[in-house]
């Protein structure tokens, strides 16, 4: 399937993989793009040298195009703007806010540039900024969201530039792509369905629980300060919304969510830890490689396409 994003990027179908934090290294990044998707190593909170290793491993495992997420509160975020550079990265996507002091360094390297955006504001400053594309990212989504559903945010930001539109948040099978691209988008962005990939490196203690997730399963967290964050409801989030009614200060919240996400990714442990995932989690029923989903999503989305 041809369209503006997989000309752009040079990839076979239009679907990226979500840059997440701890999940999004190189073994699931390497099997999408090998699957003929886009694979992106999520930065998140992660050092800068262990990204440029990440970057070595994915170049090493595939020939394919991949991308780099960078988590822009990642406080190293400046020196893996640069290894995006250095390393020879084609396609940079951007999360939790604003990368235009980035830009010209990446231009004019040939980076394409693809922020993840959660409003129209932002998307048409990332078109005058020089971005490539846009990811219009919904609040169904999981981890750092916007405020704006997927269903009215992609085809507000369609309308609103001229730059190819990636649709994000709530979409886990070939119907999620189909409606998709009758908003206007030219790709689709998951995360939620990869976390459950065979290639994932996730502790099976997560994959069960997205998997076993129904429909309205996940809480958001730290909407009182103005960093909501979805994820599966779980202890930690139930004690987090108890201390967040009762007027907890950010530092007081703080506590219950540092090194969360990684006690959830690499320990399992689902009581205390931040299991990030969509409201799409309902979905997602078992576990699949990559191609398999891919392919899957890609034969659905042409029958009703093709209708
Ligand atoms: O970034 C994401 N999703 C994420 S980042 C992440 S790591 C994290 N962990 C714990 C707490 C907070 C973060 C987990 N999930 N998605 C892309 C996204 N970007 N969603 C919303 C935005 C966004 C928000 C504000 C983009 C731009 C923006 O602009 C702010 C500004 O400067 O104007």
């Amino acid at each position: 399937m041809k369209t503006k994003i997989t000309e752009l990027l040079g990839i076979e179908y239009p679907i990226i993989q979500g840059g997440m934090a701890w999940v999004a290294e190189y073994h699931l990044a390497s099997a999408v793009s090998e699957a003929g998707g886009l694979g992106i190593i999520g930065a998140g909170g992660a050092p800068a040298s262990f990204i440029r290793e990440q970057i070595q491993q994915v170049k090493a495992a595939t020939d394919k195009p991949f991308g780099v997420n960078i988590m822009l509160m990642n406080p190293e975020a400046d020196e893996i703007a640069q290894i995006i550079v250095d390393e020879g990265v084609k396609v940079v996507t951007t999360g939790a806010g604003n990368p235009g002091k980035y830009m010209a360094m990446w231009k004019e390297a040939g980076v394409r540039v693809i922020p993840v955006v959660a409003s129209v504001a932002m998307a048409k400053m990332m078109e005058r900024a020089g971005a490539d594309a846009v990811v219009a990212e919904g609040m169904e989504s999981g981890g750092h969201i916007g405020s704006a559903t997927t269903m009215t945010l992609v085809p507000q930001v369609v309308d609103a530039i001229k730059i190819p539109v990636i649709a994000a948040g709530g979409i886990a099978d070939g119907r999620g792509f189909a409606a998709a691209m009758m908003l206007g988008a030219e790709a689709v962005q998951m995360g939620t369905r990869f976390v459950v990939a065979t290639e994932s490196i996730v502790h099976d203690n997560y994959k069960k629980k997205v998997i076993a997730a129904k429909d309205i399963d996940s809480e958001v967290t730290g909407m009182s300060h103005g960093h909501p964050v979805r994820q599966i409801r779980n202890h930690m989030t139930r004690e987090y919304v108890k201390l967040e009614k009762a007027g907890a200060s950010f530092e007081e919240l703080e506590v219950l969510t540092l090194g969360a996400l990684r006690k959830a990714v690499v320990e399992g442990d689902t009581v205390n830890g931040t299991l990030m995932a969509g409201q799409i989690a309902g979905l997602v029923k078992k576990e699949q490689s990559c191609r398999e989903m891919i392919t899957e999503i890609m034969e659905e989305a042409k029958t009703l396409l093709g209708r």
